[in-house]
């Protein structure tokens, strides 16, 4: 690893002179995320969800300079419990355990779930009835080193949150695993706690009043949604490929638009497979000047990067050159900006396009 990445924890640069533009944190406990298969096309595969992302991701970063690199802090389980069920929590952190003593050490796998007629009132006290009870699909192995790489990706986003509230005008949290999909009491889609939405509630709880979050990822943010879908204070904008066509299906229409005090706060842009930079700078345009009207203190981006033309699971056409778009479209927001990375599995572009987009940011800001 890089002399620069290896530096003491930052309070030792407050107030320093920061050389470079934007700072990228990052930690190498993601790697302990590292599942031996995923259910895809109805065969055990070897994942897309891989250590490999987020060390691309980091390869970029440092290559171009990007800014400095810092490791995370730990904030401990009190801001993922200000989004997340307690009972899903401590499920999370004892469902290895639990597993190895039911099946031994393969990836924990649900292999039923509540669906309609059926009781959603009851958490059953086996382990495969946990793991049915709090996921949504068989897609997102629990493996020994899942709770270390979980708390440390929700680490990543709350440094991030944290050097944002303190006055840094962006800051790149190199998240991993991703964190969209995981609602307050379930995970699937590779998610397991939801950072946007932990680093989001921390800067309510640090003193903002209004938050705006762009899920500019291909798939439709929907544990984000669902988290917010009832606040005024978080408004929750996603532009995602239709979920009557793709992944996670039963959430992202476009009339789904918040509940009660969030009514007219939620808006979801579903998009045609195919589209290209045509279409998707319009439909951007307009979820820039949705945000530029709620006038947020702070914009917190889930930023995947699976809308790419050679992306191996997704269906968009973007290009490398249309993310320095997105990021100089990002900025006409003008707001204090974190970035929270999320999916992208076209694993060789997967630097190159986020560092575009958070370089085309950085440039325009
Ligand atoms: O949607 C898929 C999927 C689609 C196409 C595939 N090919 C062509 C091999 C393979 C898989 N799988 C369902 C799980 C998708 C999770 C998406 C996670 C994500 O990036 N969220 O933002
Ligand atoms: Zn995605």
């Amino acid at each position: 690893m890089p002399g620069e990445f290896l530096k003491p924890w930052y309070t030792s640069i407050y107030g320093m002179p920061i050389s470079k533009p934007m700072i990228t944190i990052y930690s190498q406990d993601h790697r302990y995320q590292d599942a031996q298969f995923e259910l895809i096309d109805g065969k055990l595969m070897p994942p897309y969800e891989k250590p490999s992302r987020a060390e691309m991701v980091l390869t970029q970063v440092l290559d171009v300079g990007l800014g400095t690199v810092l490791p995370p802090k730990d904030f401990g389980l009190k801001p993922i419990l200000r989004v997340h069920d307690p009972g899903f929590v401590t499920f999370l952190q004892m469902a290895w355990e639990e597993w190895v003593v039911a099946h031994g050490q393969y990836d924990a796998l649900p292999l039923n779930w509540a669906t309609r007629t059926m009781r959603h009132d009851r958490i059953p006290e086996s382990i495969d009835g946990k793991l049915s009870y709090y996921s949504f699909d068989a897609g997102t192995p629990i493996t020994s080193g899942t709770w270390r790489a979980i708390t440390s990706s929700a680490n990543v986003a709350l440094t991030g949150q944290e050097l944002v509230s303190r006055g840094e005008r962006s800051v790149f949290a190199l998240c991993r695993p991703p964190g969209h999909h995981a609602a307050r009491d379930f995970y699937g889609g590779y998610c397991f706690f939801n950072n946007a939405a932990i680093a989001a509630q921390a800067f309510r709880d640090a003193g903002a009043e209004r938050i705006a979050i762009l899920d500019v990822d291909y798939h439709h943010g929907n544990g984000t949604q669902t988290i917010f879908y009832d606040r005024a204070d978080v408004l929750f904008i996603s532009i995602h490929a239709h979920p009557n066509q793709e992944f996670p299906f039963f959430l992202g229409y476009e009339d789904e638009r918040g509940i009660g005090n969030g009514k007219g706060y939620n808006r979801n842009y579903p998009l045609g497979l195919g589209i290209d930079w045509r279409v998707y700078q319009e439909v951007l345009g307009d979820a820039t000047r949705c945000i530029q009207n709620y006038s947020p203190d702070v914009l917190v981006i889930s930023l995947g990067v699976d809308t790419f033309e050679h992306d191996p699971i997704s269906k968009f056409r973007l290009k490398t050159q249309d993310y320095q778009w997105i990021g100089e479209a990002i900025a006409t927001v003008d707001r204090p900006t974190l970035f929270v990375m999320e999916g992208g599995y076209a694993v060789e572009a997967i630097g190159v396009n986020v560092v575009k987009l958070l370089a085309g940011f950085e440039n325009a800001a």
